[in-house]
């Protein structure tokens, strides 16, 4: 092929990439260079003792950065609420600001994930309502909520659509919908739903926000939760190889260490096997330890865990400032704080 056929083409492949495409192609591009990114949930929003103006434009505040320099490379947020047409979401976070924080972040360089804790259709409880079974098989087709739960829909992609950036381009994002789905705390849970059915709500969401709304800016991430699985359980709703993008695994360190590792090593694991099988990127999609009461927990404890893994990330959950004892991300002064500073330091760690 002569040379100007070779440009044109390649030139012509790069436009058709679409903005979801050229987020995958750089996680993996960081995965192939052994790095691992860090993330932190409600990173720019709030931190243990402060919160943002409800008037503030700009997004500089971290807890994060404020212990080691540098921002997480991950920012976490979650779409809980929007389905109501909230304008905050279920932890307080003006949903305007989050977008503009998201995007500040991502002008910054840095990668934007959305978990969803949406409400309980049925019941008009939270997404821990599980007092009725029926919850998913009434948002499906032909259920009493269907309905309702299209209108819900809407408006989580009217949301995540309108992340763009000044000049129009649809910013992407990693959406981890359905989430520790192995467990049975969430209405959509492994106890409240067939396989069936969670599949049928993984596809029904997928069709609606790909197909029918046409958003070409989520990466799909599938991610289970880590106690007691097997491959059998991590495959078990598994919305198949189209719907999903990445797959991550949702694991927290409640007892002693020892246990956390062997959790995690089980779960990453089989993730490694079934991300070869189904080429699939991997991500530590939340963990953490909750107050962090392990002053040498980031180098002795999780990255011990993780550094043999090719995983693109791992995103500590939330640092909460209405709850003192809710965080998993130091702050100045915290007992694990130097310690998140060698972390941070590490070659292998990505911040921002
Ligand atoms: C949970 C807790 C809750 C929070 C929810 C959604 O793990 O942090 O306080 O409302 O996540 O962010």
């Amino acid at each position: 092929m002569a040379i100007s056929a070779v440009i044109s083409s390649c030139a012509g492949s790069i436009e058709s990439m679409t903005p979801a495409d050229e987020l995958l192609a750089s996680l993996a591009d960081g995965v192939k260079d052994g790095k691992i990114m860090y993330g932190h949930q409600d990173d720019l929003m709030y931190g243990h003792t402060w919160r943002l103006d409800a008037d503030a434009s700009e997004y500089v505040q971290s807890d994060v950065k404020d212990v080691c320099g540098s921002y997480p490379a991950v920012y976490g947020l979650d779409l809980g609420g929007i389905e109501l047409g909230n304008d905050r979401n279920l932890d307080g976070n003006p949903f305007s600001q989050m977008r503009a924080s998201a995007l500040a972040h991502y002008e910054r360089g840095g990668t934007v994930t959305f978990s969803w804790h949406p409400r309980n259709p049925l019941t008009g409880g939270d997404s821990w309502d599980i007092s009725s079974k029926e919850v998913v098989a009434s948002v499906l087709e032909e259920g009493q909520c269907h309905e309702l739960f299209m209108e819900w829909l809407s408006r989580a992609a009217d949301y995540l659509e309108s992340f763009r950036t000044s000049d129009g381009r649809a910013v992407p994002v990693i959406f981890r919908p359905w989430h520790e789905h192995t467990g049975s705390w969430f209405w959509w849970g492994r106890d409240l739903c067939t396989v069936e059915q969670y599949k049928a709500l993984w596809k029904m969401t997928y069709d609606y926000m790909v197909s029918d709304r046409g958003l070409d800016n989520l990466v799909w991430s599938y991610s289970p939760g880590a106690g007691g699985v097997t491959e059998e359980i991590y495959m078990e709703r598994w919305p198949g190889d189209a719907m999903v993008d990445m797959i991550g695994v949702d694991c927290y360190q409640y007892g002693p260490a020892e246990q956390y590792a062997a959790e995690l090593k089980n779960a990453l694991d089989i993730m490694v096997k079934v991300g070869q099988e189904h080429k699939k990127l991997l991500a530590l999609t939340e963990t953490g330890y909750e107050g962090i009461p392990d002053a040498s927990w980031w180098t002795g404890v999780l990255y011990p865990a993780i550094k043999d893994y090719p995983v693109a990330y791992v995103l500590t959950w939330r640092n909460a400032c209405d709850q003192p004892g809710h965080f998993y991300a130091p702050w100045p002064g915290q007992d694990s704080a130097d310690d998140f500073k060698a972390f941070s330091a590490l070659d292998q760690m990505i911040f921002m």
